[in-house]
């Protein structure tokens, strides 16, 4: 029988290349995973929801329906609030930041920022969703947690990852020293190691935008799009066009087989749509991590100042070549 690893015993495995960790990071990790597995459950079964009762109402066995987007917070916020390694939850569903224990200067190291259920209006029409999750050291341990934990740059990333609900359900996370991928056997109930050391290929022939925006796009956005679209032999051009809208799954889909996905700036949204906290920031991190190259069309995403909680970005990532190459394009014009 081929040897399984499961996530938890690689977690404990690789908390050796940690020689001063005491387990916390281990543990939070392992909370986000147990949580997962109660939404992926949810997430599942959400097709069935005509027959066990609308969101909002009440189901057959007289227990009332939630939206999954809010099952989704309150299940990741109470795995990472009850764990006792986090101080401060920060999640895309809430204004403001929660803050588990306000006057305990003692409280859990670790701060985490989620977007629970992110590409949710996916669900309805059964197309991947994901969870996002990020994780920081608290910043001042002499005062008690507060908002300044929380806005650090990505650079100051301890882990990242995230969960693809798609036809496997699968957990991508990296602590800085590359980028593993485990897939969720149901019948052990089990994240196993199935993508292990993932790199995303330095070129690729796919990209992914929404392209129904494309008038109002960047002029070097809108050149990009047309080079992708030449016909030309030797670059493999003209290139595939992939757009789920769902950042998980887009992103998820370009590490694997290379690509680049773009979310820039329009006259509508000036600052691009994702956040730059519970999105592009984890999402960069994990993308680097692969070998990747994750920008706002010139700066790194990573060393973005975060003034705001759901501060938002535009954001060129993916396959480091391809990302290169467009913001050239942005640069040339300029
Ligand atoms: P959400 O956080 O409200 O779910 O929105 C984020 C999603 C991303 O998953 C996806 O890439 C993007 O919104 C799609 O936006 P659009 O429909 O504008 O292309
Ligand atoms: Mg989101």
């Amino acid at each position: 029988m081929p040897k399984v690893t499961t996530l938890g015993q690689f977690i404990i495995e690789k908390q050796a290349d940690f020689p001063y960790a005491k387990g916390e990071l281990s543990r939070l990790l392992r909370d986000i995973a147990i949580a997962a597995k109660i939404v992926n459950r949810e997430v599942n079964k959400a097709g069935l929801m005509d027959i066990l009762g609308q969101a909002g109402s009440t189901n057959i066995q007289g227990e009332s329906q939630q939206k999954l987007d809010i099952f989704a917070n309150e299940q990741f916020i109470s795995a990472l609030t009850s764990g006792g390694e986090c101080c401060i939850v920060a999640s895309e569903e809430n204004e403001d930041i929660i803050i588990i224990d306000p006057k305990d200067r003692k409280a859990g190291k670790y701060v985490v920022a989620i977007d629970p259920l992110d590409g949710s209006s996916n669900i309805d029409v059964n197309v991947p969703v994901g969870t996002i999750f990020s994780i920081y050291r608290r910043k001042d341990f002499d005062t008690p947690p507060g908002l300044c934990d929380v806005l650090q740059k990505g650079t100051e990333q301890v882990a990242a990852g995230y969960i693809i609900y798609g036809s496997s359900t699968m957990l991508v996370y990296t602590t800085g020293r590359g980028v593993n991928g485990f897939t969720l056997d149901p019948s052990i109930g089990e994240f196993c190691l199935s993508h292990p050391g993932m790199r995303v290929p330095e070129d690729g022939t796919i990209y992914s935008i929404n392209e129904g925006y494309y008038m109002h796009f960047p002029k070097g956005v809108k050149q990009y799009i047309k080079y992708c679209q030449e016909e030309d032999r030797a670059t493999k051009r003209p290139y595939t066009s992939r757009y789920i809208g769902s950042m998980v799954a887009d992103i998820h889909r370009n590490l694997i087989k290379g690509g680049i996905f773009i979310y820039p700036y329009t006259a509508a949204t000036p600052s691009g749509k994702l956040r730059l906290v519970y999105e592009c920031n984890p999402m960069a991190f994990i993308i680097e991590q692969a070998g990747g190259r994750a920008t706002n069309g010139d700066k790194r995403i990573l060393t973005i100042e975060v003034e705001e909680l759901h501060q938002r970005t535009p954001v060129f990532i993916g396959s480091k070549n391809m990302v290169i190459h467009a913001e050239e394009f942005m640069k040339e014009a300029i």
